[in-house]
């Protein structure tokens, strides 16, 4: 069907469809200080991205691995998170970074410690199986601690769809598990984490190739997708996993407190390239309902159709939303249709209003508490005067609560007694952290990724430049007289779209070191995207350029309306 020549990746896939390559080879090197170009495109499928230190590029390259873990709907046992915690420091760089897909990443981990990381994380019933890679990645989900019917019913269908998208045929097991030995400090704690009771949620990949080397997984094939792909559940109003943004998108439709089906939505994706229009994000078109029971079939279906139909030529234009866009919506609902052998019904009404996590305490349907904690640009750490990590570490080991990852990049901690609720605030305060102080609400839904030093595609700063460009708005907003209100505030290093800031209502997208492209307008609830407002703006003129567009919003702004809302009206028509 395509003549053109396939890209390199999809050669690469085709000769090591067990994803093996040679990482074997090169993790049994001790002289090798880096995996080849080749592995290190195959290690994405095991969830692990070759990077170095960018801040220290210019005297050396100094290698090391992020290594990204499976957390569907962001869902960590609380003695699953202590082994992560130890993993961090013994192997990490100290830190957990939750990602914008309920996920963790070990930043800095040395190819040498690798094998004890991914074995530790398996032997704590977690994964990094395809969190990465041209297959279907984390599935989302809204965190549910408040123990809903519902909630509870969105979780266990993304844990089925997690299940039945995990790739069989891979070394996973081979290189990184069999014959692995644990860490003697680390042993309780991962019997820890085994007789918690917690049942395995990911089936472990134990497919071995044929003699041949050419075990072929059932669902993927030989070459697997021709890109990633993204599956999220989102229950109305609350739109916290930015469910348009999905390659495939699972509404929750509620009635009489229980998921009656689920509006489904395909073909969002944000990915762009700088000066390439062919590029564009795209938020998910509506597809039709289905009833529940149906929605491991559809994954299936949206992923099979991506397989056999998306561009294996260029990578540029291999997500789903471009089979959406150059065959239509129409085209896309009737093969599903067809592999499905049935219809969807008319989507059914479903109206998101916001997104976002409310910080502190809250109460549960059975009378318990939980508590979300906010966490800048998802870095969980400990800074000088603000233990933050050893406060989580000391607050999960003594009460067990169940650990919530969000898409905002925040935790939550659930299933806490009331009465222990003093106790838990005293060991935060202990570490200098009061969970009862808010950031302003700006600050509080402000997304940014990583970038500099450790992702290759960063053109400047984000997660490092966050807390002060945040600081810049925050005094604008007061000087105004604003401060109380929220802006969706999200910035990236590159074009790649990773905190989502295409969906903001006011995006920063790095093009250059210290200069970035000012997008406005989007919607707060994630159902609009927004519009480039000024090209290549140097950062530290933002607040001169951001001044008289707030100053227009405070004495132009309709009744109530939100900042997104208003520059889409006023601003970026
Ligand atoms: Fe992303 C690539 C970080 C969510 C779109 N993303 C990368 C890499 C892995 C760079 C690389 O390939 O070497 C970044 C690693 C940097 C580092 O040091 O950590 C990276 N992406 C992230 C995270 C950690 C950002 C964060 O602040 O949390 C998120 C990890 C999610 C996870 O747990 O799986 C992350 N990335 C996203 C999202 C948002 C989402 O999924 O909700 C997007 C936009 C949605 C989408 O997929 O369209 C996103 N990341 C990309 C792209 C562009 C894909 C495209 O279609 O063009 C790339 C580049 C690529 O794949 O070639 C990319």
């Amino acid at each position: 069907m395509d003549e053109k020549p396939l890209s390199k990746n999809e050669l690469l896939k085709a000769a090591s469809p067990t994803l093996a390559g040679t990482i074997a080879e090169t993790l049994a090197d001790t002289e090798a200080e880096k995996f080849s170009e080749d592995d290190s495109q195959l290690l994405k499928f095991h969830g692990m991205y070759q990077q170095d230190d960018r801040d220290k590029r210019r005297v050396k390259r100094e290698y090391s691995v992020m290594v990204r873990t499976r957390q569907t709907g962001g869902t960590v046992p609380a003695a699953q998170y202590l082994v992560y915690d130890a993993l961090a420091d013994r192997f990490g760089n100290g830190t957990l970074r939750i990602t914008t897909r309920q996920t963790f990443q070990f930043h800095g981990v040395l190819k040498g410690d690798l094998r004890n990381v991914i074995h530790t994380i398996n032997a704590a019933l977690g994964t990094t199986i395809a969190t990465a890679g041209d297959i279907n990645r984390n599935v989302t989900a809204p965190p549910a601690p408040a123990g809903t019917q519902a909630g509870k019913q969105v979780r266990d269908d993304a844990f089925d769809v997690t299940r039945a998208l995990i790739p069989t045929a891979t070394a996973y097991h081979q290189i990184w598990i069999d014959g692995a030995k644990l860490e003697p400090e680390l042993t309780s704690l991962v019997a820890g984490a085994q007789q918690s009771g917690v049942t395995t949620p990911y089936p472990i990949p134990t497919a071995a190739p044929g003699a041949d080397g050419t075990a072929v997984d059932p669902l993927y094939g030989k070459t697997y997708l021709p890109r990633k792909f993204k599956i999220g559940f989102a229950i109305p109003p609350r739109n916290e996993t930015d469910i348009y943004t999905n390659d495939l998108g699972f509404i929750a439709i509620v009635e009489n407190g229980v998921v009656a089906g689920y509006n489904v939505v395909a073909g969002g994706g944000l990915g762009t390239t700088h000066g390439m229009a062919a590029t564009y994000p795209r938020l998910a078109s509506p597809i039709g309902f289905i009833p529940r029971e149906h929605v491991v079939e559809v994954a299936r279906a949206a992923i099979t159709t991506h397989r056999d139909f998306g561009d294996r030529a260029n990578r540029r234009h291999a997500r789903l939303k471009y089979i959406l866009d150059d065959r239509g919506v129409p085209w896309f609902i009737a093969e599903m249709e067809k592999r499905l052998g049935f219809q969807f019904a008319p989507s059914r009404p479903a109206v998101f209003t916001g997104q976002g996590d409310d910080y502190g305490w809250h109460k549960q349907c059975d009378g318990r508490q939980f508590l979300a904690l906010f966490v800048e640009a998802g870095r969980v750490r400990d800074t000088p005067g603000r233990a933050f990590k050893t406060a989580l570490r000391e607050v999960v080991s003594k009460f067990s609560p169940q650990v919530w990852l969000t898409p905002s990049q925040n935790i939550l901690l659930s299933d806490i007694a009331s009465e222990a609720r003093q106790d838990v605030e005293a060991v935060f305060i202990a570490h200098g952290v009061d969970v009862n102080v808010r950031v302003t609400p700006t600050r509080g839904v402000a997304l940014a990724c990583p970038a500099l030093p450790t992702c290759g595609f960063a053109l400047a700063e984000s997660e490092r430049a966050l807390p002060q460009v945040i600081g810049e708005i925050e005094t604008l907003l007061a000087e105004l007289g604003l401060g109380s209100e929220e802006i969706l505030v999200r910035m990236t290093g590159c074009s790649n779209g990773c905190a989502r800031p295409y969906a903001a209502e006011l995006g920063l997208v790095g093009t250059a070191p210290g200069k970035y492209n000012l997008l406005l307008g989007g919607g707060h609830a994630g159902t609009r995207l927004n519009k480039l407002y000024r090209e290549n703006l140097k950062l530290d003129d933002l607040a001169t350029e951001l001044r008289p567009l707030l100053a227009r919003f405070k004495t132009e702004r309709e009744n109530g309306e939100r900042f997104g809302d208003f520059a889409a009206r006023v601003l970026v028509q």
